[in-house]
Protein backbone atom coordinates (compact mmCIF):
# COMPACT_ATOMS: atom_id res chain seq x y z
CA UNK A 1 0.00 0.00 0.00
CA UNK A 2 3.10 2.50 0.14
CA UNK A 3 3.75 4.61 -2.77
CA UNK A 4 7.45 4.62 -3.98
CA UNK A 5 9.00 7.63 -5.50
CA UNK A 6 9.99 5.63 -8.57
CA UNK A 7 6.31 5.11 -9.29
CA UNK A 8 5.25 8.51 -8.93
CA UNK A 9 7.31 9.40 -11.95
CA UNK A 10 7.75 6.54 -13.97
CA UNK A 11 4.57 4.64 -14.65
CA UNK A 12 4.17 3.50 -18.49
CA UNK A 13 8.05 4.41 -19.34
CA UNK A 14 9.93 1.78 -21.56
CA UNK A 15 12.60 0.67 -19.10
CA UNK A 16 15.69 -1.14 -21.57
CA UNK A 17 17.77 -3.48 -19.59
CA UNK A 18 20.10 -6.50 -20.79
CA UNK A 19 18.93 -6.25 -23.86
CA UNK A 20 15.11 -6.11 -22.49
CA UNK A 21 12.74 -3.66 -23.68
CA UNK A 22 9.63 -3.54 -20.47
CA UNK A 23 7.11 -1.31 -19.56
CA UNK A 24 6.96 0.68 -16.26
CA UNK A 25 3.52 0.37 -14.10
CA UNK A 26 2.79 0.77 -10.80
CA UNK A 27 4.87 -2.14 -9.21
CA UNK A 28 7.92 -0.24 -10.63
CA UNK A 29 10.83 0.10 -8.12
CA UNK A 30 14.09 0.00 -10.43
CA UNK A 31 15.47 3.24 -10.40
CA UNK A 32 17.81 4.45 -13.80
CA UNK A 33 20.39 4.42 -11.25
CA UNK A 34 20.62 1.29 -10.41
CA UNK A 35 19.59 0.00 -13.92
CA UNK A 36 23.01 1.74 -14.82
CA UNK A 37 24.89 -1.36 -12.31
CA UNK A 38 23.13 -3.99 -14.99
CA UNK A 39 25.94 -5.15 -17.03
CA UNK A 40 28.82 -4.19 -15.18
CA UNK A 41 29.47 -8.10 -14.18
CA UNK A 42 32.13 -7.22 -12.01
CA UNK A 43 32.12 -11.22 -11.21
CA UNK A 44 33.68 -11.92 -14.52
CA UNK A 45 36.53 -8.65 -15.03
CA UNK A 46 39.47 -10.66 -14.77
CA UNK A 47 41.77 -9.50 -11.68
CA UNK A 48 38.63 -7.85 -10.22
CA UNK A 49 38.81 -9.50 -6.67
CA UNK A 50 35.06 -10.49 -7.33
CA UNK A 51 36.34 -12.40 -10.03
CA UNK A 52 39.14 -13.89 -8.32
CA UNK A 53 37.24 -15.35 -5.24
CA UNK A 54 34.72 -16.62 -7.70
CA UNK A 55 37.75 -18.48 -9.67
CA UNK A 56 38.50 -19.48 -6.26
CA UNK A 57 35.25 -21.30 -5.42
CA UNK A 58 34.51 -23.06 -8.39
CA UNK A 59 38.11 -24.67 -8.69
CA UNK A 60 37.88 -25.97 -5.08
CA UNK A 61 34.50 -27.37 -6.23
CA UNK A 62 35.96 -28.91 -9.90
CA UNK A 63 38.59 -30.33 -7.28
CA UNK A 64 37.19 -31.50 -5.22
CA UNK A 65 34.10 -33.39 -6.72
CA UNK A 66 34.73 -35.53 -9.20
CA UNK A 67 32.49 -38.18 -11.15
CA UNK A 68 33.78 -41.86 -11.53
CA UNK A 69 35.71 -41.05 -15.02
CA UNK A 70 37.70 -37.68 -12.98
CA UNK A 71 35.79 -34.76 -14.44
CA UNK A 72 34.18 -31.80 -12.06
CA UNK A 73 30.80 -33.25 -11.14
CA UNK A 74 29.79 -29.43 -11.19
CA UNK A 75 29.22 -27.11 -13.76
CA UNK A 76 29.32 -23.30 -13.52
CA UNK A 77 26.99 -20.71 -14.81
CA UNK A 78 27.73 -16.76 -14.59
CA UNK A 79 26.86 -15.08 -17.36
CA UNK A 80 22.52 -15.31 -16.55
CA UNK A 81 20.82 -12.51 -16.88
CA UNK A 82 19.67 -10.82 -14.16
CA UNK A 83 16.61 -9.82 -15.33
CA UNK A 84 14.11 -12.34 -13.65
CA UNK A 85 10.70 -13.02 -13.76
CA UNK A 86 8.82 -12.70 -10.36
CA UNK A 87 7.62 -15.90 -10.68
CA UNK A 88 11.37 -16.80 -10.86
CA UNK A 89 12.93 -14.84 -8.15
CA UNK A 90 9.93 -16.17 -5.83
CA UNK A 91 7.25 -18.67 -7.02
CA UNK A 92 9.67 -21.04 -8.12
CA UNK A 93 11.19 -21.45 -4.95
CA UNK A 94 8.22 -21.58 -3.06
CA UNK A 95 8.22 -17.91 -1.39
CA UNK A 96 4.65 -17.80 -0.24
CA UNK A 97 2.59 -14.81 -2.25
CA UNK A 98 2.50 -12.55 1.20
CA UNK A 99 6.31 -13.20 2.10
CA UNK A 100 7.57 -10.49 3.81
CA UNK A 101 10.89 -10.69 0.81
CA UNK A 102 8.45 -10.02 -1.64
CA UNK A 103 7.83 -6.30 -0.45
CA UNK A 104 7.97 -2.93 -2.72
CA UNK A 105 10.48 -1.57 -0.38
CA UNK A 106 12.95 -4.39 -0.58
CA UNK A 107 13.57 -5.05 -3.85
CA UNK A 108 14.12 -4.07 -7.37
CA UNK A 109 10.78 -4.47 -9.65
CA UNK A 110 10.80 -3.94 -13.04
CA UNK A 111 7.36 -3.84 -13.44
CA UNK A 112 4.61 -6.41 -12.14
CA UNK A 113 6.06 -9.73 -14.46
CA UNK A 114 9.60 -8.80 -14.26
CA UNK A 115 12.51 -7.92 -11.69
CA UNK A 116 15.92 -7.24 -11.16
CA UNK A 117 16.78 -11.02 -9.33
CA UNK A 118 17.01 -11.08 -5.03
CA UNK A 119 19.37 -13.62 -4.95
CA UNK A 120 20.68 -16.68 -7.25
CA UNK A 121 17.96 -18.54 -6.09
CA UNK A 122 15.60 -17.43 -8.51
CA UNK A 123 18.04 -20.11 -11.38
CA UNK A 124 17.23 -22.94 -9.31
CA UNK A 125 14.31 -24.47 -10.88
CA UNK A 126 15.04 -23.76 -14.47
CA UNK A 127 18.88 -25.53 -14.19
CA UNK A 128 17.59 -28.34 -12.41
CA UNK A 129 14.38 -28.41 -14.91
CA UNK A 130 17.07 -28.42 -17.92
CA UNK A 131 18.70 -31.85 -16.18
CA UNK A 132 21.67 -30.42 -14.29
CA UNK A 133 22.61 -32.65 -11.07
CA UNK A 134 25.52 -30.06 -9.90
CA UNK A 135 26.21 -26.14 -10.93
CA UNK A 136 27.08 -23.33 -9.39
CA UNK A 137 25.38 -19.96 -10.51
CA UNK A 138 27.70 -16.62 -10.00
CA UNK A 139 25.84 -13.47 -10.43
CA UNK A 140 24.75 -9.83 -9.73
CA UNK A 141 21.70 -9.55 -7.18
CA UNK A 142 19.61 -6.71 -6.43
CA UNK A 143 17.81 -5.16 -2.85
CA UNK A 144 17.06 -1.91 -1.97
CA UNK A 145 18.57 -1.58 1.39
CA UNK A 146 20.61 0.95 3.55
CA UNK A 147 23.62 2.48 2.89
CA UNK A 148 26.89 1.91 4.49
CA UNK A 149 30.63 0.30 4.49
CA UNK A 150 28.70 -3.48 4.18
CA UNK A 151 25.62 -2.58 2.29
CA UNK A 152 25.12 -1.89 -1.32
CA UNK A 153 21.99 -2.33 -3.66
CA UNK A 154 23.91 -4.67 -5.85
CA UNK A 155 26.05 -7.11 -4.70
CA UNK A 156 26.91 -11.09 -5.61
CA UNK A 157 26.20 -14.73 -5.12
CA UNK A 158 27.31 -18.00 -5.47
CA UNK A 159 24.39 -20.26 -5.52
CA UNK A 160 25.70 -24.26 -5.68
CA UNK A 161 22.87 -27.22 -6.17
CA UNK A 162 23.53 -31.20 -6.01
CA UNK A 163 21.64 -33.48 -6.56
CA UNK A 164 21.78 -37.34 -5.79
CA UNK A 165 20.18 -40.73 -6.86
CA UNK A 166 19.75 -43.48 -4.10
CA UNK A 167 22.26 -45.24 -5.74
CA UNK A 168 24.85 -42.27 -5.81
CA UNK A 169 24.00 -41.24 -2.08
CA UNK A 170 24.09 -45.18 -1.02
CA UNK A 171 26.77 -46.30 -2.55
CA UNK A 172 28.78 -46.99 0.03
CA UNK A 173 25.93 -49.08 1.48
CA UNK A 174 25.04 -51.40 -0.69
CA UNK A 175 23.58 -54.08 1.53
CA UNK A 176 21.83 -51.77 3.75
CA UNK A 177 18.72 -51.23 1.99
CA UNK A 178 18.44 -47.62 2.55
CA UNK A 179 15.69 -45.88 0.96
CA UNK A 180 15.68 -41.88 0.23
CA UNK A 181 11.65 -41.33 0.25
CA UNK A 182 9.15 -43.00 3.53
CA UNK A 183 5.63 -43.30 3.94
CA UNK A 184 5.26 -41.57 7.04
CA UNK A 185 4.68 -38.02 5.90
CA UNK A 186 5.62 -35.67 9.01
CA UNK A 187 7.84 -32.75 8.85
CA UNK A 188 9.98 -32.46 12.33
CA UNK A 189 13.19 -30.36 12.77
CA UNK A 190 15.45 -32.70 11.33
CA UNK A 191 13.68 -33.45 8.04
CA UNK A 192 10.74 -32.57 5.22
CA UNK A 193 7.74 -34.93 5.68
CA UNK A 194 8.83 -37.16 2.39
CA UNK A 195 12.89 -37.49 3.30
CA UNK A 196 13.87 -40.53 5.75
CA UNK A 197 16.22 -39.07 8.27
CA UNK A 198 19.32 -41.11 6.97
CA UNK A 199 18.98 -39.88 3.40
CA UNK A 200 18.56 -36.24 4.96
CA UNK A 201 21.81 -36.97 7.31
CA UNK A 202 24.17 -38.29 4.96
CA UNK A 203 22.75 -35.63 2.52
CA UNK A 204 23.34 -33.04 5.51
CA UNK A 205 26.85 -34.18 6.14
CA UNK A 206 28.21 -33.51 2.63
CA UNK A 207 26.52 -30.30 2.07
CA UNK A 208 28.60 -29.26 6.03
CA UNK A 209 31.49 -31.11 5.06
CA UNK A 210 31.84 -29.37 1.50
CA UNK A 211 30.95 -25.48 2.73
CA UNK A 212 33.29 -26.23 5.92
CA UNK A 213 36.04 -27.42 3.13
CA UNK A 214 35.60 -24.59 1.09
CA UNK A 215 36.03 -22.20 4.30
CA UNK A 216 39.21 -23.74 4.64
CA UNK A 217 40.53 -24.13 0.94
CA UNK A 218 40.15 -20.05 1.31
CA UNK A 219 40.73 -18.80 4.50
CA UNK A 220 43.15 -21.45 6.21
CA UNK A 221 42.74 -24.29 8.20
CA UNK A 222 43.13 -22.19 11.07
CA UNK A 223 39.56 -20.30 10.25
CA UNK A 224 36.69 -21.00 13.04
CA UNK A 225 33.18 -21.65 11.78
CA UNK A 226 30.18 -22.41 13.40
CA UNK A 227 26.31 -23.55 12.22
CA UNK A 228 23.18 -21.89 12.95
CA UNK A 229 19.85 -23.28 12.20
CA UNK A 230 17.52 -20.75 10.61
CA UNK A 231 14.63 -21.05 7.97
CA UNK A 232 14.46 -20.36 3.67
CA UNK A 233 11.44 -21.53 2.06
CA UNK A 234 13.22 -23.67 -0.36
CA UNK A 235 15.18 -25.50 1.88
CA UNK A 236 14.68 -27.31 5.10
CA UNK A 237 16.09 -28.34 7.72
CA UNK A 238 18.38 -24.93 6.80
CA UNK A 239 21.78 -23.76 8.27
CA UNK A 240 23.85 -20.45 7.95
CA UNK A 241 27.49 -21.01 8.33
CA UNK A 242 29.24 -18.03 10.68
CA UNK A 243 33.13 -17.51 10.21
CA UNK A 244 34.96 -15.82 12.91
CA UNK A 245 36.13 -12.55 11.31
CA UNK A 246 38.25 -9.65 13.37
CA UNK A 247 36.87 -11.52 16.55
CA UNK A 248 32.82 -11.34 15.23
CA UNK A 249 30.58 -14.13 13.70
CA UNK A 250 29.79 -12.83 10.11
CA UNK A 251 27.30 -15.21 8.19
CA UNK A 252 28.89 -16.05 4.72
CA UNK A 253 26.26 -18.17 3.43
CA UNK A 254 22.72 -19.49 3.69
CA UNK A 255 21.91 -23.06 2.68
CA UNK A 256 19.77 -26.65 3.52
CA UNK A 257 18.10 -29.62 1.92
CA UNK A 258 16.21 -28.49 -0.90
CA UNK A 259 12.00 -28.83 -0.41
CA UNK A 260 10.96 -31.60 -2.28
CA UNK A 261 8.38 -29.98 -3.90
CA UNK A 262 10.46 -27.72 -5.97
CA UNK A 263 12.45 -30.28 -7.22
CA UNK A 264 9.17 -32.41 -8.13
CA UNK A 265 7.78 -29.46 -9.97
CA UNK A 266 11.51 -29.00 -11.67
CA UNK A 267 11.15 -32.61 -12.41
CA UNK A 268 13.81 -34.21 -10.32
CA UNK A 269 11.18 -35.44 -7.48
CA UNK A 270 12.96 -38.73 -7.45
CA UNK A 271 16.39 -37.16 -6.18
CA UNK A 272 17.17 -34.87 -3.18
CA UNK A 273 19.51 -32.33 -3.04
CA UNK A 274 21.38 -29.53 -1.23
CA UNK A 275 21.75 -25.93 -2.37
CA UNK A 276 23.11 -23.11 -0.86
CA UNK A 277 24.34 -19.52 -1.50
CA UNK A 278 27.11 -17.56 -1.04
CA UNK A 279 27.60 -13.76 -0.60
CA UNK A 280 30.77 -13.08 -2.44
CA UNK A 281 31.34 -9.67 -1.33
CA UNK A 282 31.61 -10.68 2.08
CA UNK A 283 34.07 -13.77 1.20
CA UNK A 284 36.29 -11.23 -0.63
CA UNK A 285 35.97 -8.79 2.32
CA UNK A 286 37.29 -11.14 4.36
CA UNK A 287 40.09 -12.91 2.21
CA UNK A 288 41.57 -9.90 1.20
CA UNK A 289 40.93 -7.15 4.07
CA UNK A 290 38.70 -5.27 2.01
CA UNK A 291 36.97 -2.19 4.65
CA UNK A 292 34.33 -0.62 2.50
CA UNK A 293 32.06 -2.63 0.15
CA UNK A 294 32.34 0.19 -2.53
CA UNK A 295 35.52 -0.20 -2.87
CA UNK A 296 34.46 -3.02 -5.59
CA UNK A 297 32.99 -0.47 -7.66
CA UNK A 298 35.77 2.15 -7.83
CA UNK A 299 37.47 3.02 -10.65
CA UNK A 300 40.68 4.04 -8.24
CA UNK A 301 43.68 2.21 -10.07
CA UNK A 302 45.22 2.23 -6.22
CA UNK A 303 42.31 -0.33 -5.84
CA UNK A 304 42.36 -2.95 -8.80
CA UNK A 305 46.05 -2.82 -9.46
CA UNK A 306 46.32 -4.36 -6.12
CA UNK A 307 45.16 -7.37 -7.35
CA UNK A 308 47.18 -7.30 -10.36
CA UNK A 309 50.18 -9.92 -9.34
CA UNK A 310 51.18 -13.21 -9.42
CA UNK A 311 49.24 -14.81 -6.74
CA UNK A 312 45.95 -12.65 -7.00
CA UNK A 313 44.17 -14.66 -3.75
CA UNK A 314 47.22 -13.72 -1.32
CA UNK A 315 46.57 -10.37 -1.53
CA UNK A 316 45.98 -8.31 1.61
CA UNK A 317 44.38 -4.95 0.57
CA UNK A 318 46.39 -1.90 1.90
CA UNK A 319 43.73 1.16 2.31
CA UNK A 320 45.11 4.41 0.30
CA UNK A 321 43.99 7.31 2.53
CA UNK A 322 40.81 8.58 2.56
CA UNK A 323 39.21 11.33 0.81
CA UNK A 324 37.87 14.09 3.26
CA UNK A 325 34.08 13.78 3.78
CA UNK A 326 31.15 16.67 3.79
CA UNK A 327 28.19 16.23 5.76
CA UNK A 328 24.92 17.39 5.36
CA UNK A 329 22.00 17.35 7.10
CA UNK A 330 18.51 17.28 6.03
CA UNK A 331 14.95 17.38 7.75
CA UNK A 332 11.30 17.01 6.71
CA UNK A 333 8.00 16.63 7.48
CA UNK A 334 6.53 12.64 5.89
CA UNK A 335 3.59 12.70 3.80
CA UNK A 336 0.71 11.62 5.80
CA UNK A 337 -0.37 8.81 3.91
CA UNK A 338 3.18 7.21 4.87
CA UNK A 339 6.86 6.80 3.72
CA UNK A 340 9.39 4.20 3.55
CA UNK A 341 12.82 4.85 4.29
CA UNK A 342 14.13 2.80 1.50
CA UNK A 343 12.43 6.06 -0.97
CA UNK A 344 14.62 7.73 0.51
CA UNK A 345 18.08 6.07 0.20
CA UNK A 346 17.18 5.12 -3.57
CA UNK A 347 16.90 8.72 -4.13
CA UNK A 348 20.38 9.68 -2.36
CA UNK A 349 21.59 6.92 -4.62
CA UNK A 350 19.77 8.67 -7.61
CA UNK A 351 21.21 11.73 -7.09
CA UNK A 352 24.40 11.05 -5.28
CA UNK A 353 25.55 7.86 -6.62
CA UNK A 354 28.79 6.50 -4.68
CA UNK A 355 29.51 9.95 -3.18
CA UNK A 356 26.94 9.65 -0.52
CA UNK A 357 29.23 6.97 1.34
CA UNK A 358 26.66 7.11 4.41
CA UNK A 359 22.97 7.61 5.12
CA UNK A 360 21.97 7.96 8.67
CA UNK A 361 18.57 8.55 10.42
CA UNK A 362 19.41 10.75 13.30
CA UNK A 363 16.29 12.27 14.37
CA UNK A 364 12.37 10.68 14.46
CA UNK A 365 10.16 12.70 15.96
CA UNK A 366 6.14 12.83 16.32
CA UNK A 367 4.70 16.39 16.28
CA UNK A 368 2.58 16.68 19.70
CA UNK A 369 -0.45 18.40 17.79
CA UNK A 370 -0.46 17.87 14.47
CA UNK A 371 0.53 14.59 14.81
CA UNK A 372 3.33 14.54 11.89
CA UNK A 373 6.06 12.81 11.67
CA UNK A 374 9.72 14.72 11.06
CA UNK A 375 12.72 12.79 10.05
CA UNK A 376 16.13 14.42 9.96
CA UNK A 377 18.98 12.60 7.67
CA UNK A 378 22.41 13.27 8.08
CA UNK A 379 24.45 12.05 4.78
CA UNK A 380 27.99 11.79 4.38
CA UNK A 381 29.31 12.89 1.28
CA UNK A 382 32.69 11.02 -0.25
CA UNK A 383 34.18 10.19 -3.14
CA UNK A 384 36.79 7.15 -3.22
CA UNK A 385 38.20 9.24 -5.93
CA UNK A 386 38.95 12.93 -5.21
CA UNK A 387 38.41 15.34 -2.53
CA UNK A 388 35.08 16.90 -3.45
CA UNK A 389 34.87 20.44 -2.87
CA UNK A 390 32.00 22.46 -0.96
CA UNK A 391 30.70 23.95 -4.06
CA UNK A 392 30.11 20.55 -5.65
CA UNK A 393 28.65 18.50 -2.48
CA UNK A 394 26.41 22.03 -2.45
CA UNK A 395 25.14 21.44 -5.44
CA UNK A 396 24.22 17.91 -4.97
CA UNK A 397 22.62 18.17 -1.82
CA UNK A 398 20.36 20.98 -3.04
CA UNK A 399 19.06 18.75 -6.08
CA UNK A 400 18.63 16.19 -3.17
CA UNK A 401 16.59 18.47 -1.26
CA UNK A 402 14.47 20.10 -4.15
CA UNK A 403 13.75 16.10 -5.56
CA UNK A 404 12.51 15.09 -1.94
CA UNK A 405 9.72 18.23 -2.42
CA UNK A 406 9.16 16.99 -5.68
CA UNK A 407 9.04 13.00 -6.04
CA UNK A 408 8.81 11.86 -2.30
CA UNK A 409 5.98 14.48 -1.75
CA UNK A 410 7.57 15.38 1.65
CA UNK A 411 7.98 18.97 3.07
CA UNK A 412 11.39 19.69 3.69
CA UNK A 413 12.11 21.70 6.66
CA UNK A 414 15.92 22.12 6.63
C1 LIG B 1 19.67 -15.98 0.32
O1 LIG B 1 19.79 -15.09 -0.51
C2 LIG B 1 19.33 -17.40 -0.06
N1 LIG B 1 18.92 -17.42 -1.45
C3 LIG B 1 20.54 -18.28 0.19
C4 LIG B 1 20.23 -19.76 0.03
C5 LIG B 1 20.44 -20.38 -1.20
C6 LIG B 1 19.73 -20.49 1.10
C7 LIG B 1 20.15 -21.75 -1.36
C8 LIG B 1 19.41 -21.83 0.96
C9 LIG B 1 19.64 -22.46 -0.27
P1 LIG B 1 20.47 -14.43 2.27
O2 LIG B 1 19.57 -13.31 2.01
O3 LIG B 1 20.77 -14.74 3.70
O4 LIG B 1 19.92 -15.79 1.66
O5 LIG B 1 21.83 -14.15 1.52
C10 LIG B 1 22.83 -15.14 1.37
C11 LIG B 1 24.20 -14.54 1.60
O6 LIG B 1 24.38 -13.37 0.77
C12 LIG B 1 24.42 -14.02 3.02
O7 LIG B 1 24.83 -15.07 3.86
C13 LIG B 1 25.49 -12.98 2.82
O8 LIG B 1 26.77 -13.57 2.72
C14 LIG B 1 25.14 -12.40 1.48
N2 LIG B 1 24.37 -11.16 1.64
C15 LIG B 1 23.05 -11.03 1.96
N3 LIG B 1 22.69 -9.73 2.02
C16 LIG B 1 23.82 -9.02 1.73
C17 LIG B 1 24.12 -7.62 1.61
N4 LIG B 1 23.18 -6.68 1.79
N5 LIG B 1 25.38 -7.25 1.31
C18 LIG B 1 26.34 -8.19 1.11
N6 LIG B 1 26.13 -9.51 1.19
C19 LIG B 1 24.89 -9.93 1.50
MG1 LIG C 1 20.80 -14.30 5.63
Amino acid sequence: HHQTFATKSSQDHEISVSGKKLISDDFTTATPKILSRVGANLHNQEGHPLCIIKEQIRDYFYRSSLNKRGNPLFSIYDNLSPVVTVWQNFDSVLVPGDHVSRRKGDNYYLNREFMLRAHTSAHQHELVNSGLDAFLVAGDVYRRDEIDATHFPVFHQMEGVRLFSDFELFDKYPDAKLKLFCNDPVRIQEKQEHHTLEAVKLVEFDLKQTLEGLAKYLFGEEIEVRWVVTDFPFTHPSFELEIKFQGEWLEVLGCGIMEQELLHSAGAGHKIGYAFGLGLERLAMVLFNIPDIRLFWSLDPRFINQFKVPDPQKVKFKPFSKFPPVFHDISFWCPDDGFISNDFYDLVRSVAGETAEKVELIDDFLHPKTGRISHCYRITYRSMDKTLTKDEVGLIHSDLTSKCNTLLGVEVRG
